[in-house]
């Protein structure tokens, strides 16, 4: 297992859109490896491929009081979402930076397990956030990107700032 590095918004790789995984392989296993180890040490809730320069559609989730319950996505796609809900986000990629934005409050997501094989999941409040906030990332979108454009651009000079003093 090793730590991966995570891009820091914005980073214009953060923009780009993940391919998806055709099958899992030893590389695809190896990645979630990697991607566990790094979200629980960071720590986060949830981590995409793409915050960690890999562009392949995988996801990594653990929303549990004691970070007992790992979920892997491979090519997760939502399906019926309802509901609205407004939180507070964060996200490993903007460190230091929280602000509310609105998703669905239910969603059904579809996807790929670690065994290959084809799974539907309903969520809803915390799970369903993440969820969403991770296939956004798959997308090259960070949840910045939801909020208004003054705000983006107080965090981009907040950002800057941070680089230059961790320089
Ligand atoms: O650790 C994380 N916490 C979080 C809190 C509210 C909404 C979304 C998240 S995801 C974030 C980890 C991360 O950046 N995942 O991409
Ligand atoms: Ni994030």
């Amino acid at each position: 297992m090793a730590l991966l590095p995570i891009l820091r918004f914005p980073d214009p790789r953060l923009k780009k859109v993940a391919a998806r995984v055709p099958q899992i392989d030893d590389s695809i296993r190896k990645l979630v490896a990697d991607m566990a180890e790094t979200m629980y040490e960071a720590p986060g809730i949830g981590l995409a491929a793409t915050q960690v320069d890999v562009h392949k559609r995988v996801v990594v989730i653990d929303v549990s009081e004691d970070k007992s319950e790992l979920r892997v996505f491979i090519n997760p796609a939502l399906g019926k979402c309802d509901g609205s809900q407004v939180g507070e986000e964060g996200c490993l990629s903007v460190p230091g930076i929280y602000d509310k934005v609105e998703r669905a409050e239910r969603v059904s997501v579809s996807y790929m397990d670690l065994e290959g094989k084809e799974q539907v999941l309903e969520a809803e409040g915390l799970l369903a956030v993440c969820i969403q906030h991770e296939i956004d990332h798959l997308n090259g979108t960070v949840f910045v990107d939801h909020l208004s454009m003054l705000k983006q651009t107080r965090i981009k000079n907040k950002m800057a700032k941070q680089a230059r003093v961790t320089a």
